[in-house]
């Protein structure tokens, strides 16, 4: 996209941002403490507290926030969606997946540990997940989060991972690289409302049902969460192009080489734009009908998934 919206000066982003992150990590530093077996918890510790962007997380408080929730209603669903995410990186990364030696700037997990401990490590955050999740002693003694609530949300967080969520993009995603590479936008559609797009998903609604979101809000922000999943991964495919004209010779431009399907590859580089610049449009519509003078996070968190550069 060629211009942020004007939009940008009027609430502070960044400081949001800023805020929410530190919030989250350090609710990730207490839920996971060191203990035995060290070797596993070290792992476990040593890529939740890699310093992502924290994106699930932040997206699943101010879905909360929006429907008049707090803070610390949300905070044990936003470690639990962010254990998720971090989980399906240490599995991505291993040899039989990906085989990626770095995440985040820093050696992937079975590369700083082994394989078997990734492999558990990642086991173990998704237990951990769901055992934070499904435990009413979890949030504080103000929410009124009802036992009906934390099924549904349990629910949520279970089907965005399984095979009607990241298993399955993450299938489809293995066998279309190389020459079965997906020849139709349906196909790249379908790899990456599972991939990418699942898990913003569930962290938004999940936000949203502890929060006390009412059944119409949470189809709403389940719309929303959607298209900026979709928008992220659109984005990230026209960065790879754009990163890989300006610094052909380097590393930049992963997916452009190791001839996976892109949203540009299959549209063209303005189609993408406008593909792009729909989604954005589609997900702040989502958000009409709520508090005007709440929806300023998760309008921004669309521009910055948009108009973002890394
Ligand atoms: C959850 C049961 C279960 C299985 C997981 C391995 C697997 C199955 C799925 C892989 C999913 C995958 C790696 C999706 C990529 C999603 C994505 C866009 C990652 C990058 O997200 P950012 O940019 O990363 O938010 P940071 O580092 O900022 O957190």
């Amino acid at each position: 996209f060629a211009a942020e919206p004007a939009t940008a000066a009027a609430f502070d982003f960044k400081g949001y941002m800023l805020q929410k992150a530190a919030a989250v990590e350090r609710a990730l530093d207490e839920a996971v403490p060191l203990a035995h077996p060290e070797r596993v918890h070290e792992a476990m510790r040593y890529s939740l507290l890699a310093g992502g962007k924290r994106i699930r997380p932040v997206l699943c408080l101010a879905a909360c926030e929006l429907v008049g929730g707090r803070d610390a209603w949300a905070m044990p669903a936003a470690v639990a969606v962010e254990m998720i995410h971090t989980m399906s990186l240490i599995h991505d990364d291993l040899p039989c997946m990906d085989n990626d030696d770095l995440r985040r700037g820093r050696p992937s997990c079975h590369r700083a540990f082994d394989e078997p401990i990734a492999v558990l490590a990642g086991d173990a955050l998704v237990s951990f997940a769901f055992a934070l999740l499904a435990d009413p002693s979890s949030y504080p003694a103000d929410a009124s989060v009802t036992t009906d609530r934390i099924v549904c949300a349990v629910g949520e967080l279970a089907s965005c991972g399984g095979v009607k969520g990241l298993v399955a993009g993450q299938v489809a995603d293995i066998e279309a690289t190389g020459p079965g590479a997906p020849a139709s936008l349906d196909q790249l559609k379908f790899i990456h409302l599972r991939k990418t797009a699942a898990l913003m998903e569930a962290s938004v609604v999940i936000g949203a049902i502890v929060g006390g979101a009412s059944d119409d809000q949470i189809e709403r922000l389940r719309q929303y969460a959607r298209c900026i999943g979709l928008l992220f991964q659109v984005v990230d495919d026209i960065l790879d192009v754009t990163k890989l004209s300006e610094e052909l010779g380097k590393t930049a431009g992963k997916d452009v080489a190791s001839g996976k399907t892109t949203y540009p590859k299959l549209l063209g580089l303005e189609r993408s734009r406008e593909f792009a610049e729909r989604l954005l449009n589609d997900s702040k519509e989502q958000l009409a009908g709520f508090d005007p003078t709440k929806t300023a996070p998760l309008l921004h968190l669309a521009d910055y998934t948009a108009y973002r550069h890394k």
